[in-house]
């Protein structure tokens, strides 16, 4: 039985794949950052928490991430952890370096320290295109970022090639566009707006204040994506891979398709509220998955409608769920 050590597991990402990897038959680790109170709710969502297993330990760590290797032994490493809100990233840009930047690094040398061969995967990002060079952002397209978020990914991109080439490990690194789902953090865009538009639409909320609403995103489904992670390690050699889905959308056209899902018109509610704009923004986004199709037979399979009515569903659900009725 193949084992896996997933970093970041109680977030968004870390539960898909953990569900995804148990369906392949693999025994599954987590890396788990201890925390005041109990925080495996996605992990629960998905109906997997007792059938994983969860290592406490933190990436800005490194004893414990020996520990957490020499504990599972895994075959592959999935490194997600990271402070992944851009804009926490200019409140708190030192933090977002060590746990975004840094634990990459620390986690590649506890891997040469303790021998293990595990294949490495690293969750790069689009945000490291930032102020993009190219209409259409593939492999090569250079990287401007534009956020502490962004510059630390970007390091830790790097630190995984590097250590790729300096002393063979298999490191690939997935540079994912933005996907989200049901399990999205509230305080992201697409679930701040589809919290919001349960609100609105079950009286429990006037108004919905966003920034920009003239940011463009690639939008993808989480589920789909956590498949190209491990397609990626399954490759004969490392790589690099975009993920996406080609086709980019303004916030403001996403709060339409989620508005008009429950008939409601968007524009009676936005309100722009400059607290929500950041001091650099990444305007528009859009990735060229074509690598990703022909290497690894890999093609998002969620629209942006299904995913906005999936997450939307969810949100009404859990709207009726809140005490205080
Ligand atoms: P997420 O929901 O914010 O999850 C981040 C995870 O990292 C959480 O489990 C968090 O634990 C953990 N973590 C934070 N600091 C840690 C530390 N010091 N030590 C150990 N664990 C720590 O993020 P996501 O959306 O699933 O994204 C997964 C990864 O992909 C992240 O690296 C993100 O930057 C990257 N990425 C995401 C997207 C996207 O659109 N979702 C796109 C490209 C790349 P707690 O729950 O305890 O805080
Ligand atoms: O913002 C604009 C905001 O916070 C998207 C992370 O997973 O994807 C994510 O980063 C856009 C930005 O995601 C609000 O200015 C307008 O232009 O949902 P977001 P992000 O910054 O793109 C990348 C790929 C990652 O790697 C990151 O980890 O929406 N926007 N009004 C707003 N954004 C938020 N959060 N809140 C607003 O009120």
């Amino acid at each position: 039985m193949k084992k896996a050590l997933i970093t970041g597991i109680t977030g968004q990402d870390g539960a898909y794949l953990a569900r995804f990897l148990l369906e392949k038959g693999y025994a599954v680790y987590g890396l788990v950052a201890r925390r005041s109170s109990c925080n495996y709710w996605r992990l629960d969502y998905l109906g997997v928490e007792n059938d994983v297993e969860l290592i406490y330990g933190d990436v800005t760590d490194q004893p414990s991430l020996i520990n957490a290797l020499e504990k599972s032994e895994p075959d592959e490493v999935y490194n997600l952890a990271a402070q992944s809100f851009v804009a926490t990233s200019w409140e708190q840009p030192v933090l977002t370096a060590k746990v975004t930047a840094l634990g990459v690094l620390n986690l590649l040398e506890a891997l040469r320290i303790t021998k293990s061969g595990a294949r490495f995967y690293q969750a790069s990002t689009s945000e490291m295109f930032g102020l993009i060079k190219e209409e259409v952002q593939c492999e090569h397209t250079p990287f401007h970022p534009r956020s502490p978020y962004g510059v630390a990914k970007l390091y830790g991109h790097w630190i995984s090639v590097n250590y790729r080439e300096s002393f063979g490990l298999y490191t690939a690194n997935g540079i994912l566009f933005n996907h989200e789902s049901p399990l999205r953090g509230i305080e992201f865009v697409t679930r701040k707006v589809t919290d919001g538009v349960a609100r609105i639409k079950m009286g429990r909320q006037k108004e919905l204040r966003l920034g920009n609403v003239d940011a463009k995103r690639d939008w993808g489904f989480a589920g789909d994506y956590v498949e190209a992670m491990w397609l990626m390690l399954q490759q004969d050699e490392p790589d690099d891979f975009v993920i996406a889905t080609g086709r980019t959308t303004s916030v403001r056209d996403m709060c339409k398709i989620a508005f008009d899902y429950v008939g409601l018109n968007y524009e009676d509610y936005i309100v722009i509220d400059p607290r929500f704009c950041r001091p650099a923004e990444v305007d528009i986004l859009i990735g060229n998955p074509e690598k990703a199709k022909e290497v690894l037979a890999w093609e998002a399979k969620t629209t942006l409608e299904e995913l906005i009515k999936m997450m939307v569903d969810a949100d009404l659900d859990r709207v009726a769920d809140e005490p205080g009725r």
